[in-house]
Parts: structure tokens; sequence; C-alpha cells
């Protein structure tokens, strides 16, 4: 095989690898139930994006301080399927506002959770039902030692 064919061929399995899933990014669907959402903590990687489905009579706020720095903040509309696309390493907490009382809060780990000990700390200072915030924390695994 000619050195022109090779070449040919290596680069048209680059272009397939990137064009498959392999290398681009996910997408994760977050689903609304009654009072919760499905799945409540969700890992995905930097550049990953998050769709929130079936939002009827719910919205999804993210938490000044309990988003990593340098994020961008967001809060969809009552009944709005808000799909976001999250570059910035770390964890997010948000909150569903009219379900708050029953829980209805999530958690999104995007790469390393770099910020978990200052979310912790935001967390605490925290009132009323956005305590429930605290509890899902929990849920997270303890940070590994070294
Ligand atoms: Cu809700």
């Amino acid at each position: 095989m000619s050195i022109k064919k090779s070449f040919v061929l290596v680069m048209m399995f680059f272009s397939l690898l990137i064009s498959s899933n392999l290398i681009a990014a996910e997408s994760h669907t977050i689903n609304a139930e009654a009072r919760r959402f499905v799945a409540d903590i969700v890992y995905i990687q930097p550049g990953d994006t998050v769709g929130w489905i079936n939002m009827t009579s719910h919205n999804t706020v993210s938490i000044d301080g309990l988003i990593p720095e340098g994020a961008e903040p967001w809060r969809s509309n009552l009944g709005q399927n808000l799909q976001l696309t999250l570059e910035v390493e770390g964890v997010y907490a948000y909150v569903c506002e009219p379900h708050l009382g029953f829980g209805m809060v999530g958690l999104i780990i995007v790469g390393e959770p770099t910020n978990l000990e200052a979310v912790r700390e935001a967390a605490l200072k925290l009132e009323g039902p956005y305590r429930r915030i605290l509890g899902k924390l929990k849920k997270l695994p303890a940070p590994q030692e070294g």
C-alpha cells in the first residue's frame, strides 16, 4: 500500500472516531417525577449536556455558592424542559422551588468534585427547606485521602 493511501486511511479512521460517541460530549436526562428528580445525583464530564424533562409544574434553579467558581448560574421557567451544557468542573446543587419542601433537590457532579468542601460549607448556612440540599450532599462519597 502506498504512503498516500495509508495516510488517507488513517485520516478516515480519526474522523470516524471523532464523529462517534467515543469522543463526543454526552447528553444526560433528568426526569422530574411527582416530587423528585430522577436521578437526583448525576455524574457527567465537562462539556456534557444535562436536560430536564417532564418539567410541568417544576423548575430548576441553581443555588448561589453551591456551584463551582466561574460557572454560570441558571433559573428555568416553570414547566420549561431546560438544557444546559456544563463546562466547569465541580459540584452543582439545584432545587425545584415549588417542591423544595418535599426535598425536590438535585446534584450534578461535573468531572471531579473539586469544590465539594466549599459547597458543604455554603450549604451549612442555608435556611429552611433549602437545608434539604445538606441531606443530598451527605449521599456523596467521602473525599479520598491523599
Ligand atoms: Cu418540582
